[in-house]
């Protein structure tokens, strides 16, 4: 039997795809992310296709629900999600696969749990490495299984493989399918030869990207912000980084490319939802934005800047609303 794993390249995906790998050794292991998923799917056939932690886009969406009604036929399909259902599907509309869906915890938890009785116990370290790489561990399954084994050797393989896969050297999906090998026999990240120094250079790197942005950070309204930094590969903490060193709740890292502006959104110490947040603010400006409660980002039109950021002050005047069932599809 044929069976294919569609994941998502960054930790919590190659966690997932490492657990289901863990349950599926013969399975082969495909990268694809929300904008590449409809044609990636569409081109996958096996026997069982097993696809974790990829967001749908409201874009594709109806596509998508077509294709895997479509592929059902012949192919067994189980789907693990935390992203928000985009509007214009509902739940009901995945009735043909099994669909395992749920928001405010990590795919990798998901898969883990799915998969937990075949595979041997100590695989759940993969599932608390992908947690914490998706900022989903406050989860009361991920609290009661931390304290089972030694947090501190814990995070040093989450940080090892999160750190690591951000250098060239594992960039690519070849090396990171090695590493989902790897986790998948129960070796840990720190047993990937060459990935405990990769760690290193990127968290030097991170430092070093601390010092710019304090150099170079400046507030728009109550937001830190840095534009258009030369090295632009650590979007993330370059965003956080700001909202640190202007002491501010939220960060922007924001680059102008070609026509549109990307934004990547951090923040520190608060309550507000990033992923409506951008969503919101760049639904405002013709723009489409989304993400994670604690993690998001936005493409807006060149142009439109100003605009969006007077939006997003706005938006952190209002009073908090509670809506953390709200989650969009971009990571
Ligand atoms: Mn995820």
């Amino acid at each position: 039997m044929k069976t294919v794993i569609l994941t998502h390249a960054d930790c919590d995906g190659m966690c997932s795809g490492a657990i289901a790998k863990a349950k599926y050794p013969d399975a082969e292991v495909f990268f694809t992310k929300p904008v590449s998923f409809l044609s990636d799917l569409s081109q996958t056939n096996a026997d069982k296709i097993i696809i974790a932690d990829i967001a749908i886009t409201r874009k594709d969406a109806q596509k998508i629900v077509k294709l895997l009604k479509n592929k059902s036929r012949k192919t067994q399909i189980t789907y693990f999600d935390h992203h928000r259902i985009p509007d214009n599907i509902t739940r009901e509309d995945f009735s043909d696969i099994e669909y395992i869906h749920k928001l405010n915890v990590s795919a990798s938890e998901l898969v883990y749990r799915h998969y937990q009785n075949d595979i041997p116990k100590e695989r759940i370290w993969i599932a608390l490495y992908g947690a914490i790489g998706d900022y989903e561990d406050d989860t009361e399954f991920v609290h009661e299984r931390m304290f089972n084994w030694d947090r501190r050797a814990l995070y040093f393989e989450v940080s090892t493989l999160i750190l690591g896969i951000k250098s060239k050297q594992f960039g690519s999906y070849d090396a990171k399918r090695d590493i989902v090998e790897t986790l998948s026999l129960g070796k840990n990240p720190s047993d990937v030869p060459g990935l405990v120094r990769s760690a290193k250079l990127a968290v030097t790197r991170e430092f070093e990207l601390y010092e710019y942005v304090k150099a170079h950070a400046e507030k728009i309204g109550k937001i830190g912000v840095v534009q258009n930094m030369p090295n632009f590969g650590f979007r993330g903490p370059a965003a956080l980084f700001s909202a640190t060193v202007g002491d501010t709740e939220v960060g922007m890292f924001i680059l102008e490319r070609g026509d549109h502006i990307d934004i990547t959104v951090r923040k520190r110490k608060s309550d507000v939802l990033l992923n409506d947040m951008m969503d919101t603010c760049a639904d405002a400006v013709g723009g489409s934005g989304g993400g994670h409660p604690g993690a998001a980002g936005a493409r807006i039109p060149r142009g439109t800047l100003d605009k969006f950021m007077h939006h997003a002050n706005t938006y952190l005047k209002k009073p908090k609303v509670e809506c953390s069932e709200k989650e969009t599809s971009h990571a």
